[in-house]
């Protein structure tokens, strides 16, 4: 099932299970605050290969962008997904009960020469989020400012801790 919005999505996330959807909503809710149209679907690369040849294959046409691409345990689905496209894919590694993500974060990261997966921390579906509207950012000046203005909030809430009140 599809979770699409109303205008043109740009990042089309993906993910191998429903039980991943807790770590890539966290995704999905900072490109809606960045203002980042995008859909969050839930294909298995193992479970419906066929599935997911049609959602890469189509997705340039329909406007998507980046692909940001989650899976756990034997997380091949980023490296299936940036292997059916020139797109750029971000994968994230979902934190797994048996090794605690690690077996996600290898399958993920260790992909061969020529196929490249931009790979964040175990669970960091923010971190794959910032990034995807990072790299839109460069032909969009309106997402660029607002990533400034995300940036200055982020320090302006350090400074502003009252742990830090005697450092003036
Ligand atoms: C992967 O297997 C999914 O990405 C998920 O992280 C893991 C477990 O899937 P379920 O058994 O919860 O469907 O394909």
């Amino acid at each position: 099932m599809a979770k699409r919005e109303k205008s043109v999505a740009r990042v089309g996330l993906v993910c191998g299970s429903r039980s991943d959807f807790p770590v890539m909503e966290k995704a999905v809710e900072l490109l809606h605050k960045l203002e980042v149209p995008c859909e969050l679907h839930t294909i298995s690369a193992h479970r419906a290969p066929n599935l997911l040849s049609r959602f890469v294959g189509g997705a340039e046409e329909r406007g998507i962008r980046i692909f940001i691409a989650g899976a756990g345990g034997a997380a091949h689905l980023p490296g299936v997904v940036a292997a059916r496209t020139i797109l750029p894919v971000i994968g994230v590694p979902i934190p797994t009960q048996v090794m605690g993500g690690l077996d996600s974060l290898l399958s993920i990261v260790q992909m061969p020469k020529g196929i490249p997966v931009a790979t964040v921390a175990i669970g960091g579906a923010e971190n794959a989020a910032l990034l995807a509207a990072e790299i839109l950012a460069l032909s969009d000046p309106a997402l660029r400012a607002r990533l400034v203005a995300f940036r200055a909030a982020q320090t302006q809430a350090i400074e502003a801790d009252e742990s830090n009140a005697d450092l003036g």
